[in-house]
């Protein structure tokens, strides 16, 4: 620091060459406070010292110290950890949890949960909260609805960071209103086995009772279409009248995607569902 025109000055300077001369203010009577522009500095990697001499002795500052918060150049980090999609994949109703970590050395001052209908522009904030680590934000959802979820975090010192996006699904019921044409033949509807929205419909062979074997039909607007059931038997599967796909659920848990059908030219589509085994437990429906 030296006396430049009568202010108080400080010369930053690198180990070797000189940068500039920097603005020095008295807040108080024990303070120096030293401005400098960001722009003089390496924000990805830098390191200073302030050496002060005086009679009788000297001081150093080290930098850089990230956890203080005139140090923290750098954004803060976002890791998403669990978006379920579907939905179902973590809950049996319309709130689901979804999971990110929040880390940066001088803490987080502000953190929102941001979310959108797929295709809108318009972002809403569905949680928020301040500090690192772990989160874990209890949402609700629509039936039938597609999400683009995304984090932002501000650190202490300003600094933002924009997660990039995660898309989440919640399927329709199988008991929603747009299926109520839907199923013919031998289909009775179950409830319990932790299914979706505690409503399962079972679609079962021909027997003597009904001579025809339950059948679901739907038509869906999309590129793509999923099928979520719990344990049963087997049923075939056809997309627009193509050839029927055997479809076995015999392996599936809860609330499991037994089927998935991707790529579809957009614009409307045609889903059957015919039982051939067993107990076909139907529970919920992904168009997107
Ligand atoms: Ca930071
Ligand atoms: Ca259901």
């Amino acid at each position: 620091m030296f006396w430049g025109n009568g202010r108080l000055r400080a010369a930053l300077a690198t180990r070797t060459r000189f940068v500039a001369s920097v603005r020095v203010s008295r807040p108080n009577a024990r303070t120096v406070k030293i401005t400098v522009r960001k722009a003089l500095l390496n924000g990805r990697g830098y390191r200073w010292l302030a050496a002060t001499f005086f009679p009788g002795g000297r001081g150093f500052d080290v930098a850089p110290n990230r956890s203080v918060v005139f140090h923290d150049l750098t954004a803060p980090s976002i890791t998403q950890l669990s978006f379920p999609d579907p939905s179902t994949n973590a809950s049996a109703t319309l709130d689901f949890p979804v999971g990110f970590t929040l880390a940066d050395p001088s803490g987080i001052r502000t953190w929102q949960l941001q979310r959108r209908p797929a295709g809108s522009a318009a972002w809403t904030t569905v949680a928020q909260g301040a500090g690192t680590g772990p989160k874990t934000p209890q949402v609700t959802g629509e039936e039938g609805a597609t999400y683009e979820f995304r984090i932002r975090a501000t650190d202490r010192a300003g600094n933002t960071r924009t997660s990039g996006i995660r898309v989440v699904s919640v399927p329709f019921d199988d008991a929603n209103a747009v299926f109520a044409a839907a199923y013919t033949g031998n289909v009775t509807v179950g409830a319990g086995g932790d299914s979706f929205l505690d409503s399962l419909h079972l679609l079962l062979p021909a027997d003597t009772g009904n001579p025809v074997a339950g059948t679901f039909t739907h038509m869906f607007e999309g590129t793509s279409v999923a099928v979520i059931a719990s344990t049963g038997g087997t049923a075939t599967v056809a997309i627009d009248g193509g050839a029927p796909e055997l479809l076995d659920t015999s392996a599936a848990g809860p609330r499991t995607k037994v089927f998935e059908r991707t790529g579809l030219a957009p614009g409307p589509h045609t889903i059957v569902i015919v039982a051939q085994s067993g107990t076909v437990s139907l529970d919920g429906f992904v168009f997107r």
